[in-house]
């Protein structure tokens, strides 16, 4: 017996969303006067949390069935019921005749309440075949509802699917039939708990017959899970309601227990599924940091992301953003991605853990590449062999310079970061050890190439030398005091260790030693720190008058030694004959 009661078709207001959640991403009314301010960023240009409009993301959308009525034309009748009168109203359905063909554009149209354009299966798909409808919503969403107005009787079971990853895989949202336990396996009037907030129930509250058409059947993805109320924190409910397909199985029609009676065959042209309209509600998925979703160059569906974060869903952090973990925005905290701190010297960096936790969860980013001659986490010293210039800032492209230590004169080629100071050898000095210091001399020598050359002051070569400084006379007192007096020619002198080697020619003997000097080519030692303190004061090309001392025999080599003792006087010619004079009184005993 089919009892089919003609209802009012009046969109029976299930939750407020429904109503309201109208069109694609139209323009606003108002679009297009001034720029409105970026909801994602409050009035002090701060990060806020933002979100798109609440849309119907059905609409529009090419849903794809697996029963479309029509092909062939076919017919299909409704069963109305006047008080007691019953009627059949038939109809056929062709898909190629536009005003009588139900195809499954008629889901997602824009629904009028006053001319209902309804998609229509083909007749009795009856148990177990069933019928789908697939809807790709091209990017995740947060579902909050999925809604079915009907224009056939509503089903007797249904389902309710999302995939998260473009259809590959599908977990079911709700079930709904009058036989929970045998069509779905599940309990009819399962409880939703924390624990199970991730779950699909079955529920059977659909299925009285009242209203046999138009009725409407709605999904409400947070309705009575607990943490609900606190989406937020909730990332259990935040997977829950996210979705990029949906996907609606009718599995069994409502045929109110006629299949055993004898119309049925009948009947069967008045079986079929009908719905107006599909419809899913939510929000393009952006986790707070998106206002709108636009199309990209490939004509994907996108969220247009701000608070520096970058992907399809504004899911992880944008190149060089990378201080602090991403993270979804909260009412509270807009949690944008901050910018790695590298002083303008590097274009990338990463993420470290370890550095985050021990900053304080402040501040993790590690900057890669530090260009301009820099180094560091931040970029922010100077890298070996360069130093801070500090006239320019940091930040500058120019903030360190090159330490350029000589590669003689320094002991390695990193200077001191803040002053320049190349590491100087022993007795080298400079900024880049390029020059010796005082008291020292160059040497040849690529390991010591200044060597101690003096007593560091003047005052310390007066006691050394002892020898008062004033004019030098030629006295026979001197003369006779001394052990030997000759007039050299000096050559050439060579460092040797301690000593100054110098070569001579002796040009002529006024007082012999006990060394017995001849004429000719000989070594005079001269100690290197007499030499430095000028006592005596010696210069190769030069001649000398030369006055020493038998007894300083330090050097146990063959040559003459002169030391502080000894007179060495630039020589003058007119001491020839004075000289000889004193040889000849000498030789007399007058000494
Ligand atoms: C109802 O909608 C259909 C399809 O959009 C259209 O062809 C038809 O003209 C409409 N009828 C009325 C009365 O508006
Ligand atoms: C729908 O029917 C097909 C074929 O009968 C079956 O393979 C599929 O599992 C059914 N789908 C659902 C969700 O029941
Ligand atoms: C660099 O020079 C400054 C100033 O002379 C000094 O305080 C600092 O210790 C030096 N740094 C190093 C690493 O030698
Ligand atoms: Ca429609």
């Amino acid at each position: 017996m089919i009892r089919i009661l003609v209802t009012c078709v009046s969109t029976v207001s299930i939750i407020g969303m429904v109503a309201g959640a109208r069109g694609g991403y139209g323009m606003s009314m108002f679009a297009a006067q001034s720029s409105p301010p970026d909801p994602c960023y409050d009035e002090n240009g701060n990060p806020r949390r933002c979100i798109p409009d609440f849309v119907n993301s059905a609409f529009g959308k090419d849903v794809r069935v697996s029963s479309t009525c029509g092909a062939p034309a076919s017919r299909y009748c409704v069963v109305t019921e006047k008080g007691e009168e019953r009627s059949r109203d038939c109809n056929i359905c062709d898909a190629t005749d536009p005003k009588k063909s139900h195809p499954p554009a008629y889901l997602t149209d824009l629904n009028n309440p006053h001319n209902l354009t309804c998609w229509q299966s083909e007749n009795y798909v009856q148990y177990p075949q069933n019928v789908t409808l697939t809807l790709s919503l091209g990017k995740k969403f947060e579902v909050t509802y999925v809604s079915l107005q009907f224009c056939s009787p509503r089903p007797e079971s249904m389902a309710i699917f999302k995939s998260m990853d473009y259809g590959k895989t599908w977990v079911p949202f709700q079930f709904y039939s009058t036989q929970c336990k045998k069509m779905y396996n599940k309990p009819s009037k399962a409880a939703i708990t924390k624990q199970n907030e991730q779950e699909a129930i079955c529920t059977d509250s659909h299925t009285d017959m009242q209203p046999l058409t138009g009725g409407l059947i709605a999904f409400s993805t947070l309705d009575g899970r607990p943490s609900a109320h606190d989406f937020d924190n909730s990332p259990v409910l935040q997977d829950w309601v996210t979705a990029t397909d949906i996907k609606v199985t009718f599995n069994r029609l409502h045929t109110f227990g006629d299949e055993n009676e004898d119309d049925s065959e009948l009947a069967r042209d008045s079986y079929f599924y009908a719905v107006s309209d599909l419809q899913v509600g939510g929000r393009c998925k952006c986790n707070g940091h998106a206002s709108k979703c636009v199309k990209d160059r490939e004509g994907n569906l996108v969220c247009e992301c701000k608070h520096n974060t970058a992907g399809p869903e504004c899911d992880r952090c944008k190149p060089f953003h990378y201080d602090r973990p991403w993270q979804r925005a909260t009412a509270r905290e807009a949690n944008e991605c901050v910018a790695c701190h590298c002083n303008l010297h590097a274009r990338r960096c990463r993420f470290n853990m370890e550095l985050y936790k021990l900053s304080g969860r402040r501040s993790g980013g590690v900057c890669l590449n530090c260009r301009h001659n820099t180094a560091g986490r931040h970029c922010h010293y100077c890298k070996e062999g360069y130093y801070r210039d500090m006239t320019k800032a940091i930040s500058h492209r120019r903030a360190c310079k090159a330490c350029d230590c000589h590669p003689v004169g320094a002991a390695g080629k990193t200077c001191n970061q803040t002053t320049g100071q190349c590491p100087c050898k022993d007795g080298v000095t400079g900024i880049t050890c390029n020059r010796c210091a005082k008291g020292y001399q160059q040497s040849r020598s690529p390991i010591a190439p200044c060597i101690i050359f003096c007593l560091s002051s003047s005052s310390d070569c007066d006691s050394h030398c002892k020898t008062p400084k004033g004019k030098m006379k030629v006295t026979m007192k001197k003369y006779c005091k001394k052990d030997f007096a000759v007039q050299v020619h000096v050559l050439k002198g060579d460092k040797a260790g301690e000593w100054w080697k110098f070569t001579i020619n002796i040009i002529s003997v006024y007082k012999q030693g006990g060394h017995r000097i001849r004429r000719g080519d000989q070594l005079l030692w001269v100690r290197a720190k007499d030499v430095a303190c000028k006592c005596p004061k010696i210069k190769p090309g030069r001649k000398y008058l030369l006055m020493g001392s038998d007894d300083d025999d330090s050097r146990g080599q063959s040559g003459v030694v002169a030391d502080k003792g000894s007179l060495l006087i630039p020589w003058k010619d007119l001491w020839a004959r004075r000289l000889r004079k004193f040889q000849q009184r000498d030789k007399r005993g007058k000494c």
